[in-house]
């Protein structure tokens, strides 16, 4: 028998899997009952990139609201010993239930038959989604089009947040995980070795296995100020990244002043749409100003860091935006400072992203390199998944 743990602490000691298995083995996943699948599915995630073969769920019972649809969907058949329905009408006939609550209860599986797997999202109105390709073609900023074409041609929609302790970590990590993935996500504040030379080796790897390279520097001053923190400082993040990222508090004049320097350079912006932290205050009005910002910017910004686009009033938003999700594990959970995590496939097929973000899940894993694989092939499924 293995367990998976629903809270994994420390990420980078603990297994998200307990047990003795082999890689090839066929596990049967068993719960007491089944609602949406959900947690079915968050289970099998891990047991799969572990390697193990999962294609059968056992339940006491079935609450017929969609959760063997959403298995089925990912290859798991359900077996439940009863369905809700058919427990409500026995207890009726044994007399253990007044027939109000049996008609309440089926009243409420008829009307609720049908649920997505995240609450909110009625799979039967789900729309097709573009592929990247096509996307690729309606985005005006040459950055935002260049990362398109990147995701399809690696079938990789992998970013890795590379939050090492040194830029001799951070060099021999991109190597390490170069050919999985899309971006890399730097905070190049946290080096204490950082050398003017930082940015042109960092540029080699890039070139070497293709991917963009992503400064998560959250600017968030006046317009005025960004200019100078974007070019100058020590770090001179303008020379060699990509792509950076900023809060939209202090207003449209912050995308004015990366612009004035980003654009002539063919760099691109992403806005913070919405945090994954616990508590934040980016949602609601601020969520759809960053929204407004974009279109209005749309030759420069490429997106958005968000958590649950699909949930936007008024999604899906512009499949020229890319979206980008960070807080994602293997299971979902959270760290002891307010990080939340999401699973890949709940973050790109329930949530409406396009891109996972992933830290501790791959730079704390005994192979980063393994684990990246694991999650580029989990994210892209997901993406697949989407399209069809
Ligand atoms: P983690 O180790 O997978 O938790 O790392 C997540 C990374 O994404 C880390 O570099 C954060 O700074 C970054 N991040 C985030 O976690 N949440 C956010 O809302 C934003 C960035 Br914006």
């Amino acid at each position: 028998m293995v367990m998976r743990r629903k809270e994994v602490k420390d990420y980078g000691t603990s297994k998200s899997i307990e047990g003795s298995f082999q890689k090839d083995q066929t596990c049967l996943i068993v719960e007491d009952l089944v609602t949406s699948g959900t947690s079915v599915l968050e289970t099998a995630l891990p047991l799969r990139a572990a390697g193990l073969k999962v294609t059968d769920a056992v339940v006491l019972i079935d609450r017929e609201q969609g959760g063997r649809e959403n298995l089925e969907e990912n290859g798991i058949k359900l077996h439940a010993i009863i369905k809700l329905s058919e427990m409500v009408r026995v207890l009726r006939e044994k007399g253990k239930l007044e027939e109000e609550v049996e008609k309440g209860v089926l009243k409420f599986l008829e009307e609720n038959r049908k649920v997505g797997v995240v609450k909110g999202v009625d799979k039967s109105v789900r729309v097709k989604v573009s592929g990247f390709e096509e996307r690729a073609k309606l985005a005006k900023n040459e950055m935002g089009k260049r990362l398109f074409e990147v995701m399809v041609k690696k079938e990789s929609n992998l970013c890795v947040a590379a939050d090492v302790g040194t830029a001799e970590e951070l060099l021999e990590l991109a190597e390490k995980v170069g050919p999985e993935i899309c971006l890399l996500k730097t905070h190049v504040d946290i080096l204490p070795d950082f050398t003017p030379g930082f940015g042109a080796k960092l540029r080699a790897i890039a070139d070497k296995y293709n991917f963009l390279i992503f400064e998560d520097r959250k600017f968030a001053d006046i317009g005025n100020t960004v200019t100078m923190q974007y070019e100058g400082g020590i770090f001179h993040i303008l020379d060699w990244a990509d792509i950076v990222n900023c809060h939209i508090i202090s207003g449209p004049g912050i995308v004015d002043g990366l612009k004035l320097k980003g654009l002539p350079r063919g760099r691109g912006l992403l806005l913070l749409a919405e945090m994954s932290s616990a508590g934040n205050f980016a949602k609601g009005d601020y969520t759809a100003a960053a929204v407004k910002i974009a279109e209005e910017h749309s030759d420069f910004v490429i997106g958005f860091i968000s958590v649950n686009p699909a949930s936007w009033p008024g999604a899906p938003v512009n499949p020229a935006f890319i979206q980008a999700t960070p807080g994602v594990q293997m299971v979902t959970g959270g760290d002891a400072l307010g990080q939340q995590y999401n699973t890949p496939y709940s973050v790109i097929f329930d949530r409406g992203s396009d891109i996972i973000i992933v830290g501790r899940g791959i730079i704390k894993a005994a192979d980063p390199a393994e684990a990246a694989r694991e999650f580029r092939l989990q994210g892209w499924d997901a993406y697949l998944a989407k399209c069809t």
